[in-house]
C-alpha cells in the first residue's frame, strides 16, 4: 500500500508552537509517498529513491540505543516505527520505499511529511484509525518520533498540518490546548498565490547545537524566570519582569507573533489581503530583530518580493536558512519570481528556486493493496 504526507508552509506564527502560541500554517501540493508491505520475517528494510543504499535492521533494532549507525534520513522513518511500538501498534517486518518532492532543509517540512507518510501506511497496515478525529495523537506520535527518536526538538505545527491539511484552508492551531480550527483561505478566488522562494540555504533543526536549538532554549529560560510552563502563556506586561534583553527580545517575538496571528485571521475574514500582506512583513521583521531567525539571503527575498509588489513576504518555518513566501496576486508571481532571481544575482548568491501553491490536502492513501 502507499501513503501520502505533503510539506507545508506557514502563512504566519513562526516559533508558536512550543511556546504554546498560534500558528497558521497550510499544506502545499509537494508531497512525500511511502509504499509499505509486510514482510515474512522481522526485518525492516528502508530505501529512498534519492540514496543509493537501503538500511536493513531487525525489529529488534528499533529501540533509542539502537539508533547508533542508522543513517539520519533513515531515523525519520525508525523513529516512527518506534514510536508506534511504543504506542502498541503491532509493527511487523516491513519492506518501506520512500520518494519525495519535497527538497530536503528547504524549510517546508520534509521531515515531517516523510514521518506522516510512514505513519499514515503502516498505520493503515495495522489496522489504526485514522479518521480526522484520530490524527491528533497521530501527529503527536510523528512528533515524539523526532524530538525524542531524531533529536530535533520541534514543536509538532508541521506534524498537524501535514496530517490536516485541507485543500482551500490554513489551520489554525492554539498550541495552549493544542485545539485545531479549519480556517478558508480563498487566495485563488481572490486571484493570489503564495510564492515560496527556496534560497538553497539549508535550514537543520537536529542537535544541540542548531539556531533552532538555541531559541528553544531562550523561550525555556524566560518561560523559567516568569514562572510559567511556556513563555506563550505570558501577558505582554510580564516581559518587564524579565531583566535579560536576549530573553525578552525572544518573548517579545513569541508574544506578538500570536497576536499576529489573530491580526490574520480578522483581516482574512474581511478579505483585506493588503492588511494580511502587511502583518506577514511585519512577522519577518519580528523574526529577523526580535527572534534573530532570519539570514542575508532570506531578508534580501523578502525585501526584494514587497519591493517587486508583493502584498506582504516573511520567512516560513524554523528560518535560519530554508524559504520565504510571498503574498502576491497570480499576475505579478513571474515579477517578483525574476526580481528575487535577478537580486540574488546581484548579490552573488546561488540561484534561488521558486513554486507558486495554493492551500493542499493533507496526508492520505493513494493505493491500498
Ligand atoms: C520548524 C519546526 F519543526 C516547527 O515545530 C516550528 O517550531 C517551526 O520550525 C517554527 O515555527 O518547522
Amino acid at each position: 500500500m502507499t501513503a501520502r504526507a505533503p510539506g507545508r508552509v506557514n502563512l504566519i506564527g513562526d516559533h508558536t508552537d512550543y511556546n504554546g502560541g498560534l500558528c497558521l500554517p497550510f499544506a502545499v501540493p509537494l508531497v512525500t509517498t511511502t509504499t509499505a508491505r509486510v514482510r515474512g520475517d522481522d526485518r525492516i528494510r528502508v530505501r529512498s529513491t534519492a540514496f543509493p543504499d537501503p538500511w536493513t535492521g531487525r525489529l529488534a533494532d528499533l529501540t533509542l540505543d539502537g539508533r547508533d549507525g542508522i543513517p539520519d534520513w533513515v531515523r525519520y522513518v525508525t523513529g516512527v516505527l518506534w514510536a508506534a511500538r511504543e504506542d502498541g501498534w503491532p509493527v511487523p517486518g516491513l519492506d518501506l520505499v520512500v520518494d519525495s518532492e519535497i527538497p530536503l532543509g528547504s524549510g517546508l517540512s520534509s521531515s515531517a511529511a516523510l514521518e506522516c507518510s510512514v505513519a499514515v501506511a503502516v498505520g493503515t497496515l495495522t489496522d489504526q484509525p485514522l479518521d480526522p478525529g484520530s490524527r491528533l495523537p497521530l501527529a503527536e506520535l510523528c512528533r515524539r518520533a523526532e524530538t525524542e527518536y531524531v533529536g530535533a526538538p520541534t514543536g509538532g505545527m508541521d506534524q498537524l498540518v501535514s496530517l490536516l491539511g485541507t485543500a482551500g484552508h490554513a489551520l489554525l492551531i492554539d498550541f495552549a490546548d493544542t485545539s485545531v480550527r479549519q480556517v478558508p483561505l480563498p487566495l485563488h478566488e481572490d486571484g493570489l498565490v503564495v510564492l515560496v522562494t527556496d534560497t538553497g540555504t539549508p535550514h537543520q533543526l537536529a542537535g544541540t547545537d542548531s539556531g533552532y536549538a538555541d531559541r528553544r532554549a531562550e523561550c525555556d529560560a524566560a518561560a523559567a524566570v516568569l514562572g510559567l510552563p511556556r513563555i506563550g502563556l505570558a501577558w505582554p506586561d510580564d516581559l518587564s519582569r524579565l531583566d535579560d534583553d536576549v530573553q525578552r527580545a525572544r518573548a517579545r517575538h513569541v508574544l506578538s507573533e500570536s497576536a499576529r496571528v489573530e491580526d490574520v485571521l480578522r483581516a482574512v475574514a474581511g478579505g483585506d489581503w493588503a492588511a494580511v500582506g502587511n502583518i506577514l512583513t511585519s512577522s519577518h521583521a519580528s523574526l529577523r530583530g526580535d527572534f534573530a531567525a532570519s539570514t542575508p539571503a532570506l531578508d534580501l527575498a523578502v525585501a526584494t518580493a514587497v519591493d517587486a509588489g508583493a502584498l506582504g513576504a516573511r520567512l516560513t518555518g524554523g528560518g535560519f536558512g530554508g524559504s520565504t513566501i510571498a503574498l502576491v496576486e497570480e499576475e505579478l508571481a513571474d515579477t517578483v519570481r525574476e526580481a528575487v532571481d535577478a537580486a540574488f544575482a546581484d548579490a552573488e548568491l546561488p540561484a534561488p528556486t521558486h513554486v507558486a501553491v495554493l492551500p493542499a490536502d493533507g496526508a492520505s492513501v493513494t493505493r491500498n493493496g
